[in-house]
């Protein structure tokens, strides 16, 4: 408990970007705990940027204790989704409770593309709430610790968001033979990884930008009882030692081979579930084929992974740049809704904006 001559209105904000995984992340246990652990790589132009303002209750008495805009409009739903997370850590943190909040947050990335918000999004508010939390609770929380405590509370804001409260590549996810592991928070991989993969783009093709036709927790609720969950969370735990050794020794085949194995894994999974899913579409199969003939046509090492959607990340190293870009503008747009694609590429992290009190 605070005392109220401490109440202090303000405001803190943050831009934290989006992530995608390598080895997926599907299948969970009860609070937002990971049925196995996962890889990512921290994307650099798709973020989000939140700002958290705030007033003791008593000073704004007479309006909601939460508003949440979205580009300068209300938005109930998310809202609502936001009241619930907050509440669920009064117990935790009950001086929250002696707050009213207004929360406003954009995207850089167009609503119309499909890209997924929930990990930029949700780990803005991470964010925000440790950097609130930590000014309140009168302890300042130094660069590591913070940053554990925002990774776990983005988790339980949304599982994916956790990974992208640090740069570069990220594992979320107790595994046994690699140090400092957990399920509760993410972490940078824990080893030092090859320059081969330190500048690695992504170009998002844009196949279809229709909202998603299965929501993340129906998606996570596929894999109870699944008849493939079991050799799935074996294999998740093999392709995560795999690829970690890849990305230590500089091993491009061994990134491409586990990297696209898990992409369509994903998939497999989504179809081969009680209630089945189909979400890749003809298009997103003309760009896989498309990249593993050009990949066998020309040596440079492009390769695809998908989130739970029809749109295809092909990743590459950045020295390849000026080829890539020339083909994708040349044969992969045809693919691509409106010829939409991103540019975009491995990122440094979350920054912290302005913030006052
Ligand atoms: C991932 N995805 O590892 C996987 C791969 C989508 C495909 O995590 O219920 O939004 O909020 O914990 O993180 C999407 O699920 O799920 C996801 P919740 P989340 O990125």
């Amino acid at each position: 408990m605070i005392e109220h001559s401490e109440f202090k209105s303000g405001k803190i904000s943050w831009r934290s970007p989006s992530n995608i995984a390598l080895v997926k992340y599907w299948g969970k246990k009860k609070v937002q705990i990971p049925a196995n652990p996962s890889l990512s790589m921290t994307l650099s132009r798709a973020y989000t940027e939140m700002t958290l303002e705030f007033w003791p209750k008593d000073e704004k008495a007479s309006v909601p204790w939460l508003e949440f805009l979205f580009e300068g409009r209300k938005q109930e739903n998310f809202e609502k989704k936001i009241a619930l997370y907050l509440q669920s850590l009064f117990t935790e943190y009950p001086f929250l409770n002696e707050f009213t909040f207004r929360i406003s947050s954009s995207n850089t990335f167009p609503h119309s593309t499909g890209i997924a918000s929930s990990a930029s999004s949700m780990s803005a508010l991470g964010l925000c709430a440790t950097d609130f939390l930590s000014r309140f609770s009168g302890i300042s929380i130094p660069q590591q610790p913070f940053l554990q405590e925002a990774s776990r509370l983005s988790r339980l804001a949304s599982g994916s968001a956790c990974r992208s409260v640090y740069g570069g590549y990220v594992i979320w996810g107790y595994v046994p033979k690699l140090t400092g592991t957990s399920d509760e928070f993410a972490i940078p991989v824990p080893y030092e990884v090859n320059p081969v993969f330190k500048g690695m783009k992504d170009a998002i093709l844009v196949v279809s930008s229709k909202e998603k036709e299965v929501s993340s927790r129906a998606g996570h609720s596929l894999m109870e009882g699944h008849p493939f969950a079991g050799p799935r969370y074996e294999m998740a735990m093999t392709n995560m030692l795999d690829l970690s050794k890849a990305l230590r020794s500089g091993d491009f085949d061994g990134f491409i081979r586990i990297t696209e194995s898990e992409a369509l894994n994903l998939h497999a999974l989504m179809m081969s579930s009680y209630q089945s899913y189909l979400l890749i579409e003809p298009n997103t199969l003309n760009i896989v084929n498309a990249i593993r003939m050009f990949r066998k046509e020309t040596k440079i090492p492009v390769c695809f992974t998908l989130d739970a959607g029809p749109n295809v990340h092909m990743l590459y190293p950045a020295l390849h740049n000026l080829a890539v870009r020339k083909w994708i503008n040349e044969e992969l747009v045809n693919y691509c809704e409106d010829e939409k694609w991103i540019d975009d590429g491995i990122g440094s992290g979350p920054e912290k904006l302005n913030s006052e009190t």
